[in-house]
């Protein structure tokens, strides 16, 4: 064997060894597409991603009280999961807001709400108003005081004060799902060093809590002669205080409105109605005791047709939400009163009691999976210091906010206004950025 033939020999070997060594690399690739289905493991770099803060950190809240066995991050409508995602349509129902570097599809700095509804320009007294009824959440021990005691005079803005953030946010029911998507913003601009202060930190905070809001809010909508507004909820939510609420705002403006004791399940809640009745000076369609509430509500119907009113309130019973017979009865009324006019209800209204926290939301599902909600009204947000699970409601639910209950007075009832509502929730702190 001559030299240069040994040399070529030689070489040969070399390259095909650096074909086989070099062709494990590509062969390692495809784990990338396993991470973005399976993202709590797949950043292992360096120590627990957020991911996994949020999932220890809501264990952890969710101990005291393990009612539902349902994490709140989980859509309601994963319901097939695949082994394996084989195409690439799976990760948006699933992946919360997370600043993937792939996604440009969410510009979106200035976020003007753009709601399905009415929008109104924010009313100086109204946020002044909220923001009385906010006092507990805005307390040195409530949401806003813990947040703005971690945020003012911090000079170092890093890894660490945004872990605070999000164990104020967790612990304020804001829920993981929405605490990540009001945080994703923030490590984002963090890791790209352009949160030079603690004002801009507010400032992107506050803007990303007006973005999850804006779904929606402001009020009931008229559209029908009358229009059928059914109230929903379970016991003590604040139902027939709403709708007493709701009648003396509405017929302070002029507009005719009559109510329906569409609970038969308690003689005492018809009386209680009745009150309301009274004291706005409206009329309340009832019927006998234990009568049919679906009878009732198309009797009501029809009589606010004669009468040429132009809201019917229609209240129903709450008993307990995991009582399945519940929402067939809901179900009944809603059908029953579409019969005596189109398109009636024409607005579903969820009455969510806020100082349930996170079983609110658990709620909130619940009735969403069992019939078409068009708003929700969030109660008894005077009472709980955590004024946060406003946003996972909204960020989850995607349902439009329509009132928030300040109070057990009638004038304790406000339009939901995304703006009004951070602005008296976060206002003070970020205002001048
Ligand atoms: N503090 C406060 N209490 C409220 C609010 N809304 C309702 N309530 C009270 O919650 C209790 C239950 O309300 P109710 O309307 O009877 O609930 P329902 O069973 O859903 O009809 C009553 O004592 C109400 O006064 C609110 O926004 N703030
Ligand atoms: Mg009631």
């Amino acid at each position: 064997m001559s030299t240069p033939l040994i040399i070529v020999l030689v070489i040969a070997v070399v390259v095909v060894l650096y074909f086989v060594f070099g062709s494990k690399k590509p062969a390692e690739l495809p784990a990338k597409e396993e991470e973005r289905d399976d993202a709590p493991k797949a950043k292992k770099k360096d120590g627990p991603t957020l991911q996994e803060k949020l999932e220890q950190r809501r264990e952890e809240l969710a101990k005291p009280k393990a009612e539902e066995g349902k994490p709140a991050s989980e859509p309601p409508a994963a319901k097939e999961e695949p082994a394996r995602a084989p195409a690439g349509d799976e990760p948006a129902a699933e992946e919360p807001a997370k600043p993937e570097p792939a996604k440009e599809a969410e510009p979106a700095p200035v976020v003007e709400a753009k709601p399905t509804l009415v929008a109104r320009p924010t009313k100086p007294a109204d946020v002044e108003g909220m923001r009385k009824g906010l006092a507990k959440s805005r307390g040195a021990d409530g949401f806003f005081g813990r947040l703005a005691a971690l945020v003012t005079g911090k000079k170092e803005i890093d890894a660490a004060l945004l872990g605070e953030i999000e164990e104020v946010l967790l612990s304020s029911d804001v829920g993981v799902k929405a605490t990540e998507t009001l945080t994703a913003r923030v490590r984002d601009a963090l890791s790209k060093n352009e949160l030079s202060d603690a004002g801009r930190v507010w400032e992107t905070l506050r803007v990303e809590a007006r973005r999850i809001l804006s779904v929606g809010g402001g009020g009931i909508v008229l559209s029908g002669k009358p229009t059928v507004v059914m109230m929903v909820g379970v016991n003590g939510a604040g139902k027939t205080t709403t709708i007493g609420k709701i009648a003396t705002k509405l017929h302070g403006e002029g507009t005719t409105v009559m109510l329906a004791a569409g609970d038969t399940f308690r003689a005492a809640a018809v009386a209680q109605l009745e009150v309301w009745g009274k004291r706005v000076g409206v009329d309340v369609v009832k019927g006998k005791d234990g009568a049919d509430p679906a009878a009732v509500a198309f009797d009501a119907v029809t009589k606010a047709k004669a009468a040429g009113v132009d809201v019917l309130l229609v209240d129903t019973a709450g008993r307990l939400h995991t009582k399945s017979n519940l929402m067939d009865e809901l179900k009944k009324i809603g059908k029953s009163v579409g019969k005596a006019i189109d398109a009636a209800p024409h607005e579903t209204l969820l009455v969510l009691d806020a100082t349930n926290g996170q079983n609110a939301l658990a709620q909130a599902k619940q009735f969403k999976e069992a019939m078409s909600l068009t708003g929700i009204v969030l109660t008894k947000l005077d009472g709980t210091a955590k004024g946060g699970i406003i946003l996972a409601i909204a960020d989850e639910l995607g349902v439009p906010v329509r009132y928030v209950g300040l109070g057990e007075r009638a004038d304790d009832l406000h339009e939901f206004s995304a703006d009004e509502y951070v602005e008296a929730l976060l206002g003070d702190l970020g205002k001048e950025g």
